[in-house]
């Protein structure tokens, strides 16, 4: 029997209810039907099986182990203590004893069941979030700079952040009704939804504020960027506006790739809803509503042209952009460690390896986190790069975090060496439903291994960004990289190499399909060459690895993306 398309489901849903109410009381499976699976993810959870014992249960004819990832929705991925708190008792209540940073600044809890999921649902809004519109055709989680230095300015970004998520939700109350129990008004099902209408948007949206001189939030990698502008008081001017970045794209399939955000000029803070607005009316009434891998915004740009998506824009937002002002990043990873802001406050990076908090013998991060949000007065600030800020922290109690950080081996930042603190890996098995080949779970041994190797060429330093996703949807960006493993079948991987370190040029295929021992030589013999780009004095490198790879024509990269334009500018 062949399954009703998603814009079906989504239209015959009744704004998003479909049978979720009937399914979720249905005592008899752990799953909810087809259509019911596409819709509960508007509402920010994914069903999914635990992978690893997926065969075992084939084998025994059970059903599969039938379990949820609930993402929660967080613009700027901001947490107040209480908040960690809170989460903290849902993670090791209702899922499997981990919190996971995303790529996007928020959480998952992972291995709910389905007669935990309302409960779980419940508690994430009595710390006072939600989980609506973390998956689904609509706006997603809004990234914002973590950047803590200038914490006026980043606190301007992180309202926008705020903003953005608030004003593009959905208008539907399914949320409330399924989940909080709201009672149903006679019409609810009626619901004026003029932003989305009946059948949401083509696909997802993606949006990030980034805050100069970081680009910790790939802001290319997002449908709809923001890049804050300073005058010269420091206050914020406005944005340069980015449109079309995603990085998924399907193995054999040249339709679908990943594509960098054009900057298409500037806009004054009043005018940036405007614009936001205009760019998801456009994607939702020109994007692909056939196929779905071809219908995020970066194909309607191209399909259809960058400058006749940009006059289109501007029409529907009521003026012209001015020219994009000149800007330049530093890089796209974190700073670790403490820094002080402008109004003396502390904010203490610390390095979560994959994102992934959770007690085990690398460290207590769930336990020793729990402890310092029991006595940190300011917030907790998630990165786009799985990592964690304590924010705001008076200098009266910075030695206290540091003792807790200290006991509980939180410290990995001042162990770790340049390639392991700029890692990052998707969640990939068990959980997800799409993996190809291991990619969280791999990261520790491979780097392990590339440590080695390294430690070897004297490079262990260097600060290399590696990106390594369990199939090529591109989860933990790898298409930005300097080197990056994407997943093809188990143990086997394509080496993309040669993207920036700014998030500003994409990777390119070096080698298909190779296993460990390949990786492993090919990375050995590139280390060699780059360790030979020593200064004489052996004190630093030349140029950053991914530029190396370039210049010394070890690969070629692709055509010149145009969000370099604002680049030259200054140049
Ligand atoms: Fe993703 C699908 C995990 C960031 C591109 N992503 C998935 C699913 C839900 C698998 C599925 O559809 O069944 C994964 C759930 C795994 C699990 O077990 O938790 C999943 N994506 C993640 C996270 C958790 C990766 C991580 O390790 O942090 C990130 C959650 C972000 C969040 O909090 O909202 C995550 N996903 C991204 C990013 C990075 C970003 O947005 O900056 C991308 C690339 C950017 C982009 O969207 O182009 C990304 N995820 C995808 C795609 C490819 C979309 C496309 O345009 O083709 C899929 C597959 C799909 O949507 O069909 C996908
Ligand atoms: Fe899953 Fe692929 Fe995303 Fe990794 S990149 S989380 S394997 S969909």
């Amino acid at each position: 029997m062949s399954h009703p398309s998603v814009e079906d489901i989504k239209a015959n849903s009744r704004h998003l209810r479909g049978t979720l109410l009937h399914g979720l009381a249905d005592p008899v499976t752990g799953s909810l039907s087809f259509e019911d699976q596409r819709l509960v993810k508007f509402h920010g959870t994914y069903q999914q099986d635990d992978r690893d014992i997926r065969d075992e249960r084939r084998r025994q004819k059970l059903e599969p182990a039938h379990q949820f990832m609930i993402r929660i929705r967080a613009p700027g991925g901001m947490f107040s203590p209480a908040q960690w708190l809170q989460l903290d008792a849902i993670a090791t209540t209702h899922a499997n004893h981990s919190l996971r940073i995303t790529t996007r600044q928020t959480f998952q809890f992972h291995g709910v069941i389905k007669r935990e999921l309302k409960a779980t649902m419940q508690a994430i809004n009595a710390s006072l979030l939600d989980t609506v519109s973390a998956c689904g055709d609509v706006n997603r989680n809004v990234l914002a700079s973590s950047n803590p230095l200038q914490s006026r300015l980043h606190a301007q970004v992180q309202d926008w952040a705020q903003r953005l998520s608030e004003k593009f939700l959905p208008n539907t109350r399914a949320y409330y009704e399924i989940w909080l129990d709201e009672e149903k008004v006679a019409d609810s099902t009626n619901v004026d939804e003029p932003l989305y209408g009946a059948t949401y948007l083509p696909r997802k949206f993606k949006m990030a504020v980034a805050v100069l001189p970081l680009n910790d939030v790939d802001v290319f990698a997002n449908d709809f960027g923001l890049i804050a502008i300073v005058d010269e008081h420091g206050a914020l001017a406005g944005f340069n506006v980015a449109i079309g970045g995603g990085m998924g794209a399907s193995h054999g399939d040249a339709a679908t790739y990943p594509r960098l955000a054009d900057v298409i000029g500037f806009v004054t803070p009043e005018r940036v809803l405007a614009i936001a607005e205009a760019a998801i009316t456009v994607q939702r009434d020109l994007g692909d509503r056939v196929e779905r891998k071809h219908a995020r915004f970066k194909y309607t740009i191209d399909t259809h042209g960058l400058d006749a998506i940009v006059a289109l824009m501007e029409a529907r937002a009521g003026f012209k952009l001015e020219p994009a002002r000149a800007f330049s990043f530093d890089h796209n990873g974190d700073r670790f460690g403490w820094v002080e802001d402008e109004d003396g406050h502390g904010h203490l990076t610390l390095r979560i390896p994959a994102g992934r908090i959770l007690d085990s013998e690398q460290g207590q991060h769930l336990t020793g986190l729990r402890e310092i949000a029991r006595i940190h007065p300011g917030e907790f600030r998630l990165t786009a790069n799985q990592n964690l800020v304590i924010a705001g922290v008076p200098a009266g109690q910075r030695a206290r975090i540091d003792a807790l950080v200290a006991t509980y081996g939180l410290d990995v930042h001042a162990r770790a060496s340049g390639l392991r603190l700029n890692a990052l890996a998707c969640v990939a098995l068990p959980t997800c439903a799409l993996a190809m080949a291991e990619a969280e779970r791999y990261l520790p041994e491979l780097l392990d291994k590339a440590e080695v190797l390294l430690g070897k060429h004297g490079l262990l330093d260097a600060p290399i960004h590696l990106r390594i996703s369990g199939c090529p949807n591109g989860c933990s960006r790898p298409y930005l990289g300097e080197i990056a493993l994407v997943g093809k079948a188990p143990g086997r991987y394509n080496l993309m190499l040669g993207a920036d370190h700014r998030g500003q040029r994409l990777n390119v295929l070096h080698r298909e399909n190779i296993d460990e021992a390949a990786i492993l030589s090919t990375l050995d013999e590139l280390f060699a060459r780059y360790a030979a780009q020593r200064t004489p004095d052996q004190s630093s490198l030349e140029k950053r690895f991914g530029d190396f790879l370039i210049d010394a024509g070890i690969v070629t990269p692709l055509a010149r993306p145009r969000n370099d334009i604002a680049i030259e500018v200054i140049a």
